[in-house]
């Protein structure tokens, strides 16, 4: 099946220039390689584009029954532990990647994605760090993240590179890298440069605690998101812990506050959901906690560029919270036995359940954020911006593939390609199509390329070949022009 139509899109360059939303062949793949490999939780939200993650400490990892989980319902880790700065260099210019290694390994073996958590914070930082001052403090904090970043280079999806900067008034933290640097925006700006620079298709995170509804402190990280945007950080997305408690009340308009996120052009993620109570559990109590995990299942897939929960930790065995919150617990979908609880169902249910949904009838496909960042010679004003959905009908077999010029500026482009998927779940895609002037492909990210000539091939990634009927997912590239830039005047999307 074959389908055109044309939008136009303002370039961020001033400039109004036509683009077109392409319509490719249709292929309906058999079901023998159709099907995902994510299973449950990770399944449901695969089908609607976006992950479920968890939080996994190899302290455990000879439960055969906690990794089991971990290894099979989810397609996020978070290391819980292992990435911290006391764990990797607990002495100065001593690293220790054993303990994140084990993690990453882990989620290799399970086709598994991986958060990086944290590269600066005021916790689990060793005491040889909390002594410097001044551009000592500068030169270790700068050191370390270049340092991990580039040893995890190419195995990490995002990264959590300041974690919790503010204090609940919305006030700094004034800690080591606050006083060195002179200021919150001053340092957090120099994190996410020295982590860009090390790896530049990793999405780079601030991430916070008390910041998922509305108040000083959600306000004070929107200021500082603004505050990064105007001057061209490298920031991709903001994380919500999303630590909740049903003594305390549902946060205050979390998905008006989290899609405000999104409108700076930035990804926003569920980082480190669970929801405890004060122990024993109760029925009054578990419907609460239902509640709550339904609406932030909710508020995330009310937003495009929601990419994903991560629940922090398996089973409530192992969890956190008692040990930090006395005669607290019972915060995850396993409980102390390793057992599932009926809030895995509800989970599960909330995401969409294991079966593929149907196609959308009217609306267009959920438009899926980009899963890496755009690379570091994208100009400083280009922020990658949020995708429009093609205008395309939706698909009844094969896929469709949309182009859009989303930044161009003298003898360079920036485009975004939205990959959206027919009526039948596929493990792959191929996406095809013919430069009309001589453009070259200087960089992609969430996509092999091969380019010969003016004819470009592009592939899935291991972690984006998979779509539910109805799902889309976007690559990205940069490239070289001269004379034009013309649009294509047709993709084949197989
Ligand atoms: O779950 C982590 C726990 O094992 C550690 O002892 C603790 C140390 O502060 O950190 C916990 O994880 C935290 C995460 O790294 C940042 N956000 C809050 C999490 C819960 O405290």
């Amino acid at each position: 099946m074959t389908s055109r139509s044309t939008r136009r899109v303002r370039l961020l360059c001033g400039i109004t220039a036509p683009l077109v939303a392409i319509a490719g062949i249709g292929i309906t793949l058999l079901s023998s390689n159709a099907a995902s490999a994510a299973t449950g939780l990770a399944a449901a939200a695969e089908a609607q584009g976006r992950y479920f993650g968890v939080a996994y400490a190899t302290a455990h990892a000879g439960d055969s029954t906690y990794s089991g989980i971990a290894g099979s319902q989810f397609d996020m880790v978070t290391p819980e532990n292992e990435m911290k700065w006391d764990t990797t260099e607990p002495s100065a210019g001593n690293f220790n990647y054993g303990p994140g290694d084990q993690v990453v390994a882990f989620a290799q073996a399970h086709s598994e994605r991986v958060r990086g958590h944290n590269l600066v914070w005021h916790q689990q930082i060793p005491g040889w760090v909390t002594g410097l001052s001044g551009t000592a403090a500068k030169t270790a904090m700068e050191n370390h993240i270049t340092n991990e970043v580039t040893h995890y280079k190419g195995k990490i999806y995002a990264w959590d590179v300041v974690n919790e900067p503010f204090n609940d008034d919305g006030s700094y933290r004034t800690d080591v890298f606050y006083n060195a640097f002179g200021g919150g925006v001053q340092y957090i700006a120099d994190a996410l440069r020295t982590a860009h620079a090390a790896d530049p298709n990793a999405k780079l995170y601030v991430n916070d605690y008390n910041i998922e509804g509305a108040g000083a402190k959600a306000d004070a990280m929107y200021s500082l998101a603004q505050q990064l945007l105007q001057q061209g950080a490298p920031l991709n997305g903001i994380g919500f812990e999303t630590h909740l408690a049903v003594q305390y009340g549902f946060p205050t308009n979390m998905q008006q506050n989290m899609a405000r996120f999104a409108n700076l052009g930035l990804d926003v993620a569920v980082t480190e959901l669970d929801v405890r109570m004060t122990l024993p559990e109760t029925s009054s109590q578990d419907s609460t906690q239902s509640t709550y995990y339904t609406n932030v299942i909710n508020a995330c897939k009310a937003i495009s560029r929601c990419v994903g929960w991560t629940v922090w930790g398996v089973s409530d065995n192992y969890s956190w919270v008692p040990s930090t919150f006395s005669g607290q617990g019972a915060p995850l979908l396993w409980n102390s036995n390793e057992q599932q609880k009926p809030l895995y169902t509800t989970v599960l249910n909330a995401l969409g359940g294991t079966s593929v949904p149907p196609p959308p009838s009217s609306s267009p496909p959920t438009s899926r954020p980009p899963t890496s960042a755009p690379p570091s010679s994208q100009p400083p004003t280009s922020r990658p911006p949020t995708s429009e959905p093609p205008t395309t009908n939706p698909p009844t077999g094969g896929c469709t593939a949309a182009y859009s010029i989303v930044n161009q500026w003298p003898g360079g482009f920036q485009v975004t390609v939205t990959v959206t998927n027919g009526n039948a779940a596929r493990s792959s895609w191929q996406v095809g199509w013919t430069f009309a002037n001589g453009q070259t492909i200087t960089q992609l990210w969430n996509g092999t390329l091969s380019q010969s000539g003016s004819a470009v091939t592009v592939r899935n990634m291991s972690y984006n070949g998979t779509l539910g009927a109805g799902a889309n997912t976007t690559f990205g590239f940069t490239g070289t022009w001269n004379g034009s830039n013309g649009v294509p005047g047709s993709l084949t999307c197989q």
